[in-house]
């Protein structure tokens, strides 16, 4: 093993630890929060390479993406917003610096309602089961 294969197999170990040890699987969610319909996907790709992607389409069909596709630590590193057929996208630079930075807003908001809405379902599921099932 020549010393360059030795590197890119410690960089495939290191990557998938690092793949490993983010999981934001709890946040995992598919309905409505509002209006808006929601859907967050943490996407593990055979432990190597995890993404958080989030999709919202409010009630006028337009669709935003809040991707974090690097890093795996909930930091957006990229926005689409399709509306009327058209995508536009945004991605983290100093240059859409002040739209990011409300995109993360959002992007935290809807975390913190996903986890709302997962306990209230949670609730209502213990409340409507009988005890002995
Ligand atoms: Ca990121």
């Amino acid at each position: 093993m020549n010393r360059l294969q030795k590197l890119i197999g410690a960089g495939i170990i290191s990557l998938g630890l690092l793949g490993s040890c983010s999981d934001y699987s709890k946040y995992n969610f598919d309905g409505r929060i509002g209006e808006d319909r929601v859907k967050f996907e943490s996407v593990n790709d055979y432990g190597i390479f995890l993404e958080n992607d989030l999709t919202v389409r409010d009630k006028d069909g337009k669709v935003t993406k809040y991707l974090d596709n690097f890093g795996e630590d909930l930091i957006l590193d990229e926005v689409q917003i399709v509306k009327n057929g058209e995508t536009t996208h945004y991605f983290d630079s100093f240059l859409n610096r002040k739209k990011m930075d409300k995109f993360q807003e959002e992007f935290d908001n809807y975390l913190k309602e996903i986890l709302k809405a997962k306990l209230q379902r949670n609730k209502t599921y213990r409340e409507i089961t009988p005890l002995h099932l």
